[in-house]
Parts: C-alpha cells; structure tokens; sequence
C-alpha cells in the first residue's frame, strides 16, 4: 500500500458555551483535518487542533512542508516515518507546532493501518481491555457560577458518567473550596470528582489548597503549579496524598521522561497531540510503566481509544464532545465507560456533511 496524497481541511467548531480555565479561553476551536489518500482506495484521517483559529493556518502549512515524509510511501513504516520527521525538524525545535504536525501523520498514518488490516487498533496493539473509565470534562469552567456547576454535574450523570472534573482557579483558594464542597454535596460520596488548576497556583498555595481539598476526596489534583516546573509540582507531590496529575503540556517521551525522573506528578497525562502521534504515545505509556505510573490520556477522546484499550497502565479518558459533530460514529457512555469501538483503524470517520458545514473558507 502506498499514500499517494495528503489533502488537509480546517474547521472551527463552535462550542455550546465558552470554554474557560484559568489559562484558556474560546468559543470555538480550530482544527486541522488531515486525510492521506492511498493507492487501496482507504483513506487515514486525524486532525490537530488550536483554541484560536487564526492560527490554523501555521500548522496547517507545517504538515504540508512534512508531506514528503508520507506522501509515496507504506503507511506500515510509520516508525521509519517518524524517525525522519524528527529529523527534519531538528533545527526548528522539537516541541509546539513541529511535533503536532508529526501527530497529525503519524495518527493517520495509523488510521491506514489499522484499516488496512480490518482490525481495531487497540487489538492490533495487543489489547488489555474492552472498555475504559470516561471523564466528562467539557464545562463544570471556571466562569459558570455554583449554581451552573450543579446544574451541568447533574447533565453528566444522566449522560451515564460517574466521574468529572472541575477547574480551579478563583482569586480566592476560599472560592475554589466552596464550589468543590457545593459539587460534592450535589452528585454525592460515589462519584469520582478530579480537579484542575491548569497551572495557576504557586507550590505554597497548591499544597494549602491541596490539603483543604483533601475533606471532598478529589481523584486527583492536576496541573497544580506551571507546566514548566518540575520542582515545584514534585513539592506539591511530596506534600498531598492527593494524586498529582501532570503532563498534557509536556511534549513527547522527553516530556515525560523529565517528568518521571523529577518525581513530578503521580498519574501522567500525555495528549496526542503535543505527545508526537499514537507512535510516540505508545512509548510514553511504557515509559510511565516503567516508572510504575498510570496514565489517562488527554483530550483527543475518539483517538485516544487506542491507547486505553492496549496499555495495561491507562487507567481513564478525558471524554470531551466538541469534536462528536465531526464524526459520523458517535462515543457511547455507559455506567461511567466507553465501550472501545470494533470499527478498523481509529474506529471514527469524518463526517462530510459536517465537515462542509464548519469548513474555513
Ligand atoms: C484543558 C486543556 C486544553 C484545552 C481545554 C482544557 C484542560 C484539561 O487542561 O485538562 O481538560
Ligand atoms: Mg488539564
């Protein structure tokens, strides 16, 4: 089989409320589609994603300028692939947008395969599971007001979910404990409630808010202190019995290599994204293992699949819905998981209609 073109697309997708953290804030998201049309007559897809749309375009031209890595070639010898991508941008950087563009090829690239040989990928990896814990994470922000958060936390049980998460970052630690106590009353001692301060806590104010937080029995507390540092978010580790969730910043196994070695977080977070494709996701969940620690992989719901089904450490999806209007299959939640699709490759394919409906032009 070989890939005899790459066509790319850009959509930006609106959201059905404003999506804001105490970094973030959009109303829609930008995405790239890529698809690499092969000789067989089966296509790969995938797409990366911006929180801002103006700058589509940047990593849009920078998987163009990687074509030539893919286009001719067997989508099998993907890791080959990699390997001369990696390459390629050494003297632009490796990390932000020249690994993103990896992802989005290496990802399609496994599409192909996958469907190539009729199979699921996460049996094509070796399969360890048939369904995952999901978290719904899209809302419970930052800007909704208590009432709001309860109001959504109650949505998300009927939806069949038994876990969620909250973002932190109020002016006042005291305004962040009493939503979280306000959450916990309202959906009860049985469901599982994460936490994210999206980095904007100092090492002595998340372990202060740590500690109090303690008394709702969060899962985990997440980015607590910045992304950057691995010392501070080991403080932070060292201090609570809370699970300290890290790494969706972080870029490829190096990310997390330094992550691990620091002692920084207890679960890692790798997104596919910013972690170089499902080639490079692989590697981390294994690194992560050999470091005795669980993963849950971040965003990405529908191809991040793959990874929960085959590796024996990833113990969640973040389940977010601002990319089911892309799809024509759709993400089921049942008593709180997601049941690993038997489709080949990813197992989600692009919805034209749709996809024509969100087209940039
Ligand atoms: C997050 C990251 C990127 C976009 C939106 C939200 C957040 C999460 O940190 O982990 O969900
Ligand atoms: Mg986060």
């Amino acid at each position: 089989m070989k890939i005899t073109k790459l066509r790319t697309v850009t959509v930006d997708l609106p959201l059905e409320k404003p999506m804001i953290t105490a970094i973030h804030e959009t109303r829609s998201v930008g995405c790239v589609l890529v698809y690499l049309d092969t000789d067989e007559g089966i296509t790969g897809e995938n797409y990366v994603f911006t929180l801002d749309k103006n700058r589509l375009a940047v990593f849009e031209h920078m998987i163009i300028s990687l074509s030539h890595h893919v286009v001719g070639r067997d989508p099998h010898y993907v890791e080959r692939m990699w390997d001369s991508m990696w390459k390629d941008i050494n003297p632009i950087g490796h990390q932000g947008i020249s690994i993103s563009a990896i992802s989005a090829l290496d990802t399609a690239c496994w599409d192909l395969i996958g469907k190539a040989a009729g199979q699921p990928l996460y049996r094509l990896f070796g399969a360890y599971r048939d369904s995952v814990k999901a978290y719904a994470s899209s809302g419970l922000w930052l800007s909704q007001s208590v009432e709001e958060l309860i109001d959504e936390a109650n949505q998300f049980l009927s939806q069949g979910f038994r876990s969620m998460k909250i973002r932190l970052g109020k002016p006042q630690i005291e305004e962040d404990l009493e939503r979280v106590a306000a959450l916990r009353e309202a959906v009860g001692e049985d469901i599982e409630l994460l936490a994210d301060g999206n980095q904007c806590f100092t090492p002595k104010q998340a372990i202060r808010l740590g500690r109090q937080l303690e008394q709702y029995n969060i899962g985990w507390f997440e980015e607590p202190v910045a992304a950057y540092d691995h010392v501070g978010h080991a403080k932070v580790v060292a201090a609570l019995d809370t699970p300290i969730a890290s790494g969706e910043t972080e870029y490829t196994r190096y990310g997390m290599r330094a992550i691990l070695e620091a002692d920084a977080a207890d679960i890692l977070m790798p997104d596919l994204q910013r972690i170089g494709g499902l080639t490079e996701f692989r590697r981390a969940a294994s690194l992560a293992a050999a470091f005795n620690k669980p993963v849950s992989t971040h965003i990405f719901t529908e191809q991040s699949l793959s990874i929960a089904g085959s590796a024996p450490n990833c113990i969640s999806v973040e389940h977010v819905s601002w990319f089911s209007p892309l799809y024509r299959e759709q993400m089921e939640i049942i008593d709180g998981m997601i049941n690993l699709p038997n489709r080949p490759g990813i197992g989600f394919s692009f919805n034209d209609d749709m996809v024509d409906r969100y087209r940039i032009r």
